[in-house]
């Protein structure tokens, strides 16, 4: 049996706002139902849009992102790209889009491990419980608050399905899409995780926010790898949050040095934005940070084995992507550490199992040993099966 309607809503279909089983005087706003669940949930900040206010422009660039490879080897974004593009080509009932935000704002400079080589730097968002965990059990809670007050169907997104968060998001008045591409909050900075809820009873919707970058460009300029190849744009291939999270093969060459020591996402962009100033730092209980992920030593990752790894890293979004992508991108970080004593450890880690593993090692080596000691690697790995394994032993002799 569906449950009762007790809330206003504009309901799709007749346009009327209605108060159905309920005086009018005893009718709970919708709006005001979202309100007072998304703050009982511990969300820091709530707005609606209109799903049909979206228009066509954000999956015409949507598509012409995938039409280009930007996405690289992110196949699941190409694979769904046409439901991907609106929302209602994955729902078409959809009329109202509950988007909420979760602030994961630091209390310390995201950016102050970057200069000490023999440590690793982590991106805020995965220093701490992945927030898919965290963010999708709150959004049930409003979701179903929303579904027993309205009796209309509801569907929760938080990352996991085709749908564009971050155009609804601003089309909700969350924010905007800055420069950098992602959500800026004026309250909040860049420091949001987004969960949305679409529902098929129609809300009144909240106004836009409009752009407030103005002539900045501080999220452009400091990008290490150079990924935007204009302003709103990413070219995720060339992006370190991309390289070292979400791609699977061996990073390439021409972003090994810029990666420095980053070996989990990329927080540059976002920590330079001038409207962090008025996040206040998250004290969510949920989302407190991870000791062992700030600034851990290069030395003390690279002897980490499967079991250690996961135990360490458990819960978080680095432990989701795996040991022998974690051991690829530690490596990277040694190879820039400058530091010679980590030389026996990666040596270990030409006989492992992983072949972007043993390539990365390969490249640390290059980067750390004397060329005599990495000849004579070379020769003792001449049986390397791995074709990509083999070109980095002739790269590291070449260089
Ligand atoms: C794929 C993906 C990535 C990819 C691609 C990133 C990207 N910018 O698209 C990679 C792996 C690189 C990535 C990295 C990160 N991600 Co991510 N990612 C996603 C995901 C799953 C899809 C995003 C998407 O559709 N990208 C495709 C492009 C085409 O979309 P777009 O950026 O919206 O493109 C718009 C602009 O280019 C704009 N545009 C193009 N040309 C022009 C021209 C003008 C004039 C204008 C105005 C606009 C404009 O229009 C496009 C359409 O709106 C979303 C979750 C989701 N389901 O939406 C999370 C999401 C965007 N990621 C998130 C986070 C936190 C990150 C990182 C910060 C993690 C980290 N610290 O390493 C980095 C940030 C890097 C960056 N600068 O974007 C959050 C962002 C929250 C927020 N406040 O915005 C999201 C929303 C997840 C979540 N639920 O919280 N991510
Ligand atoms: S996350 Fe890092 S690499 Fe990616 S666009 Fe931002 S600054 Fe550049
Ligand atoms: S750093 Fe400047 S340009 Fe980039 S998103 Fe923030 S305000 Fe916009």
């Amino acid at each position: 049996m569906a449950p009762t309607p007790a809330v206003r809503t504009r309901h799709a279909g007749d346009g009327a706002t209605r108060a159905a089983n309920t005086a009018p005087d005893e009718a709970m706003d919708a709006r005001l139902l979202i309100a007072r669940e998304a703050a009982a949930a511990g969300f820091s900040t709530v707005r609606i849009a209109r799903v049909s206010d979206l228009g066509g422009e954000p999956g015409r660039r949507f598509l012409a992102f995938i039409a280009d490879g930007q996405h690289g080897d992110m196949d699941w974004l190409e694979a769904k790209a046409e439901r991907r593009q609106h929302p209602n080509a994955m729902w078409p009932e959809a009329k109202s889009a509950i988007v909420l935000g979760l602030s994961y704002a630091p209390d310390d400079d995201p950016l102050r491990f970057l200069d000490q080589r023999d440590r690793a730097s982590i991106s805020v968002y995965a220093a701490r419980r992945d927030y898919h965990d965290v963010v999708k059990p709150r959004l049930k809670r409003v979701a179903r608050a929303l579904q027993t007050a309205t009796g209309e169907g509801v569907k929760v997104f938080v990352d996991t399905a085709p749908l564009m968060e971050k155009p609804l998001a601003a089309l909700a008045g969350l924010g905007w899409q800055g420069k950098h591409t992602n959500l800026v909050s004026r309250e909040h900075g860049s420091w949001l995780y987004l969960g949305i809820i679409l529902t098929r009873a129609e809300i009144a919707p909240d106004e836009p926010e409009s752009d407030h970058c103005g002539s900045c460009r501080r999220c452009l300029d400091i990008c290490p790898t150079a990924a935007f190849p204009a302003p709103y744009q990413l070219d995720a291939r060339r992006c370190i949050s991309y390289l070292t999270i979400e791609h699977k093969g061996p990073i390439p060459h021409e972003f090994r040095e810029a990666i420095g020591n980053r070996i989990f996402g990329c927080d540059d962009c976002l920590a330079v934005c001038p409207w962090n100033k008025f996040a206040q730092a998250s004290h969510d209980q949920q989302l407190a940070i991870r000791k062992e992920t700030q600034g851990p030593r290069i030395a003390d990752l690279l002897a980490l084995d499967d079991a250690a790894f996961r135990q360490r890293f458990s819960g978080t979004p680095i432990r989701r992507a795996g040991h022998a992508r974690f051991l690829r991108n530690v490596l990277i970080a040694a190879g820039n550490s400058a530091d010679t004593s980590l030389v026996p450890r990666i040596e270990t880690l030409l006989k492992h199992e992983a072949s972007i593993v043993r390539g990365a090692a390969v490249w640390a080596l290059s980067r750390l040993a004397s060329t005599t000691h990495v000849a004579a690697l070379a020769e003792a790995h001449a049986q390397e099966s791995d074709e990509t394994v083999r070109e980095e032993w002739t790269a590291a002799l070449a260089s």
